[in-house]
């Protein structure tokens, strides 16, 4: 069948063996977060908040960093292409209690071993939820200096983590900032917040990292849950914010109106921004987080990526966290849903068909692109799995360590 369908695809002007070469060579940043509902390991961990949700109740989470780093392990080994692991504050491994504003670098170097020995490159999150001063629905942005102060503190304390991550792996560690700063009822004043917002945010980039160490960026959101009708970090802030500060903002597909795709956004800051990061995610109404499919939207993204040569410059992570089903099959659909696009991505003749555009034959174009939808990409992909050492049949081992691994959890935390 591969065979058939590389005579097929030249035909149309691709090469397939450059394809899937171009595709294992593309990172894809996996979450850690899918692997314990967003808990992380410090002591009492109350889940995610601050407008977030995991929702339901799959049994045998990771407990502790043991069970975490070994379904990584597992997972690790069943998606095909290059991987980093993309990691949250709270999953800082410390001996003691260690509040968010005093975590160290040190705290993550047993994650920088694991992710050496898995050829790996290492991505952060500062954590700003699920923490006794994130409970009324503002941080950064908060009235009151002594909140703000703490989560700048931590958010300062982050970037040095990912600086010597960055230095120390030889790619850069993204950096990534949400916050979930917002209100559920209409405000009364929607500016002062974001006047404190670009204040604090000066104030934590007023630390000068190497470029080559650190990426740092900003992720909006439309709504949170329980603050519906107002969020201080709205895309057109962090947008102005990164583009007149030097620093990047991080796209995440849930976080926009739900008929609104993200794919034509990275063009348009492609043309200003050197970087421009993204978190896939599957929403199905709302920012449901739900696991990543091959659907059109996450094809669209992949194809913008691939034909403006921009796989360096758009940096690919994940985000969602199903509990409803094996956590560990959520991450590897959802990772290999990513591959998929790409790879997908990579099979379509995109010169053709600019040149199709550039030459105004609109009739030839939307005939192709159709066409194009129909190539034995199936053939292309369970190819790439198979020089990857993989198969389509990836359930079954699943299934397997269910029963041998996790149904054997007790939940001792
Ligand atoms: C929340 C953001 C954020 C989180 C993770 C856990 O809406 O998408 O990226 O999902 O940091
Ligand atoms: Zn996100």
């Amino acid at each position: 069948m591969y065979i058939k369908a590389k005579e097929l695809y030249e035909k149309w002007g691709v090469d397939t063996e450059a394809a899937m070469e171009k595709c294992a060579d593309i990172p894809v940043s996996l979450h850690c977060w899918q692997g314990d509902d967003v808990q992380g390991f410090e002591k009492g961990s109350i889940g995610a908040s601050g407008g977030i949700q995991t929702t339901g109740d799959y049994p045998w989470r990771a407990n502790n960093k043991v069970e975490l780093m070994a379904d990584l392990d597992f997972v690790f080994r069943l998606i095909p292409g290059k991987k980093r692991l993309n990691l949250h504050a709270v999953y800082a491994i410390t001996e003691t209690d260690v509040d968010r504003d005093e975590l160290e670098p040190r705290h993550f170097e047993e994650w920088l071993d694991w992710a050496l020995r898995h050829g790996a490159g290492l991505d952060l999150n500062p954590t700003l939820f699920s923490h006794p001063l994130a409970t009324d629905g503002m941080t950064l942005s908060h009235p009151d200096a002594t909140v703000r102060d703490f989560w700048i503190r931590h958010i300062k304390a982050c970037r040095k983590i990912a600086a010597f991550i960055g230095e120390r792996q030889g790619t850069p560690c993204l950096n990534n900032i949400w916050i979930p700063d917002g209100l559920k009822n209409p405000p009364a004043d929607r500016l002062s917040a974001r006047l404190r917002l670009r204040d604090t945010l000066d104030d934590i980039f007023s630390v000068a990292y190497d470029k080559r160490c650190i990426i740092d960026t900003l992720e909006s959101k439309v709504f949170g849950i329980g603050l519906e009708n107002y969020t201080v970090g709205s895309s057109e802030f962090y947008i102005a914010y990164a583009a007149t500060r030097g620093v990047n903002v991080l796209l995440d597909n849930g976080h926009y109106h739900p008929t609104e795709s993200i794919a034509d956004k990275l063009p348009a800051l492609l043309t200003f921004f050197e970087k421009v990061a993204l978190h896939l995610t599957h929403h199905v109404r709302w920012d449901s987080d739900h696991v990543v499919l091959f659907d059109d939207e996450i094809k669209d993204i992949a194809v913008e990526i691939i034909r403006n040569n921009a796989e360096d410059r758009v940096l690919i992570g994940l985000d969602y966290f199903d509990a409803s089903i094996n956590r560990i099959a959520a991450w590897v659909t959802g990772a290999r849903n990513a591959q998929k696009s790409l790879l997908y991505a990579l099979l379509l003749p995109h010169d053709g068909f600019k040149r199709l555009q550039e030459t105004g034959n609109f009739s030839k174009l939307l005939a192709m692109q159709e066409e194009a939808k129909t190539l034995p990409f199936s053939a292309v992909w369970n190819e790439y799995l198979v020089r990857q050492n993989l198969s389509p049949d990836w359930f079954e081992s699943v299934e397997q360590y269910e029963q041998n691994i996790l149904s054997k959890r007790t939940g001792d935390r």
